[in-house]
């Protein structure tokens, strides 16, 4: 290979590269920023279909909306109940606290949801929806207080 040519090839490496992480980078997950526009969208969204915000509602609202659990955190009462509703049209989500050993909820299509009363022992809990956690990190947590 001529000097030129292998300073060609490094050229063309360097682009490859280049082209992947640009694009790669937003496929692979939301950032914060994203989230929170997403989760005022879900807020708009929740009114529009359930005429009330989700605060007005009387237990505890998570919604599950563009791969991202609304609002991502949250402090719940233990004891106390938590809906979970899916706000999309298309998407079907899940919720699963894996990490205390609880088997995955059922996957919502959008309007569906269940409640939870929330048993787990106080502390965080990092929680998964099971179609979307890994790509697209839709994982939220809960503070289970006393
Ligand atoms: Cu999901």
């Amino acid at each position: 290979m001529t000097a030129c040519a292998q300073r060609r090839a490094v050229w063309l490496s360097a682009a490859i590269v280049a082209a992947l992480a640009g694009t790669a980078a937003p496929a692979l997950a939301v950032t914060p920023e994203e989230r929170l526009e997403i989760c005022k969208e879900a807020s708009t969204r929740y009114k529009e279909l359930y005429g009330k915000e989700m605060s007005e509602e009387p237990v505890q609202v998570i919604a599950m909306y563009k791969y991202t659990f609304c609002p991502t955190k949250l402090q719940v009462k233990k004891g106390s109940k938590v809906r979970f509703i899916n706000l999309d049209k298309r998407t079907t989500h899940s919720y699963w606290f894996r990490d205390a050993g609880r088997p995955e909820s059922e996957r919502y299509f959008g309007g569906e949801g269940s409640e939870m009363t929330m048993d787990l022992p106080e502390g965080s809990h990092t929680y998964l929806c099971g179609p979307h956690y890994e790509r697209e990190g839709m994982i939220g947590s809960i503070e289970v207080v006393p």
